[in-house]
């Protein structure tokens, strides 16, 4: 179902004209209200009056997430503080959070982005949406939860956690949808799988997944141990948490609510906006925000634009789900890698488990050096050590013609390494300069 098949499936031309306006009205109320934006602009000497058509917008100056936390955490504040009525904030783990302020304006554009996001993953008001995704400061909770109700399905806010209490509602409630971070959502088939609980047998039949990273292969482990329509959800603390894009039915790129969020993709070195359909850093613009609305936001986030037209019928552009992010590229030797790339390899392995930790050292002769933990399927550590030797040896080469670098693996046994029930951790990097 198409939540707002009038904003969903716009003509694009007009939906420019609407980006445009809102652009304009956006870039006066950040003037005339916010001193951060008014001192760039007059160092720029810009107006909204130099803005005469949306791709103008590469006039303007960016945000970067250094300029949120300079800030923080009233001082991008576009509007009075009394009209605030929810709070947000990261869970960064460096430095001050980042924080999203809404007014009930920009809560209603939320529970409107949410509701056209749950319902590209196919929630109507028939369903009972089991929310797994953490509530508190964290938007995934609060921002599903939204959504769920918009659509009059029914939600059960179980937020992250107690995986023996949610396996037990998931049976006794017939949840239809699950919504929490994929790496989560494996982690409950393995304890369903323990407690002996066929997961393909209960009406659980789709799930929306985000707020990390994860892979295609990924998107297969969880469909076919749940035996449902896994879909990936994308979104951003400082841009209103999830429900910036999303899939649909056709999992074929998520598409972007680009009548509220102004998407560009730009060359993460030198700020220039990249030709279409080319690879860089994601950038957004809130279009209508009031509490704490950004002008061309650095997501760090990287990906490219597809411009085809959807079979489902919706018209907004689509972005490729994430490569990964301009800061957890990893440098190993020389060599860029991104996490994503390891898990992608390592999945088409048989005999591993989608749950791997990259360790980064630099010895004695100040060389990278990468140890791959892996886990290792129960069969083939209770086979004999030979049939080890050869998996080992077999992820060893594939890193090394895949990703040209060398790699150590380390291969352990089913659930050594630690789960998470939020985002997960990946990568340990142990290198001083
Ligand atoms: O993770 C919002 C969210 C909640 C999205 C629930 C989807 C579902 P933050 O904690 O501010 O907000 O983290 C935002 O997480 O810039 C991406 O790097 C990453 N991220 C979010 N969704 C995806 C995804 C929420 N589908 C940061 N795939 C973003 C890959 C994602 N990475």
């Amino acid at each position: 179902m198409i939540y707002s098949p009038e904003y969903e499936c716009m003509e694009v031309e007009a939906r420019k004209r609407l980006q445009l306006a809102r652009l304009k009205n956006l870039v006066e109320k950040l003037y005339s209200g916010v001193p951060f934006y008014r001192k760039k602009m007059d160092e720029m000497d810009l107006r909204s009056r130099d803005i005469h058509s949306i791709e103008d917008i590469e006039k303007l100056p960016f945000t970067t997430k250094d300029d949120l936390r300079e800030n923080y955490p009233h001082g991008l504040l576009a509007c009075p503080k009394d009209r605030i009525v929810e709070v947000h904030m990261s869970s960064g783990t460096t430095g001050k959070p980042v924080v999203d302020e809404y007014t009930q304006n920009d809560i209603d554009i939320w529970r409107e982005a949410m509701a056209r996001t749950l319902a590209g993953g196919g929630c109507t008001k028939d369903d009972i949406v089991q929310n797994c995704y953490g509530y508190g400061l964290f938007t995934g909770g609060p921002g599903a939860h939204y959504g769920a109700m918009t659509l009059g399905a029914e939600v059960l806010p179980m937020s992250s956690g107690n995986t023996a209490r949610q396996l037990m509602v998931l049976q006794d409630f017939g949840s239809t949808m699950l919504t929490c971070t994929p790496s989560y959502a494996l982690y409950m088939t393995e304890e369903a799988r323990d407690a002996g609980i066929d997961l393909r047998k209960l009406p659980i039949s789709k799930g929306c997944f985000g707020a990390e990273p994860w892979s295609e292969n990924m998107r297969k482990e969880i469909e076919t141990r749940y035996g449902m329509k896994a879909y990936d959800i994308y979104g951003l603390t400082e841009i209103i948490g999830p429900g910036v894009s999303f899939e649909c039915e056709a999992q074929n790129g998520l598409h972007i609510n680009e009548d509220l969020f102004y998407p560009e993709i730009i060359d993460p070195v030198t700020g220039k906006t990249l030709p279409e359909g080319e690879k860089g850093e994601l950038v957004f613009t809130t279009l209508t925000k009031e509490g704490t609305p950004l002008l061309r936001y650095r997501t760090r986030d990287i990906t490219y634009f597809i411009r085809e037209p959807c079979t489902c019928g919706r018209t907004t552009v689509r972005m490729h789900r994430l490569f990964g992010r301009t800061d957890d590229m990893l440098i190993i030797r020389g060599v860029n890698v991104f996490p994503s790339q390891i898990e992608q390899a390592l999945i088409e392995i048989e005999g591993t488990e989608p749950q791997y930790l990259i360790i980064l050292t630099r010895g004695a002769s100040h060389l990278d050096e990468v140890e791959l933990q892996v886990e290792v399927k129960q069969e083939f550590f209770s086979d004999e050590t030979r049939g080890l030797e050869r998996l080992q040896a077999k992820i060893e080469s594939v890193m090394k013609s895949k990703l040209q670098i060398s790699v150590r693996v380390k291969l352990v046994e089913p659930k050594t390494i630690e789960r998470s029930i939020g985002k997960a951790k990946r990568v340990i990097d142990k290198r001083t300069i």
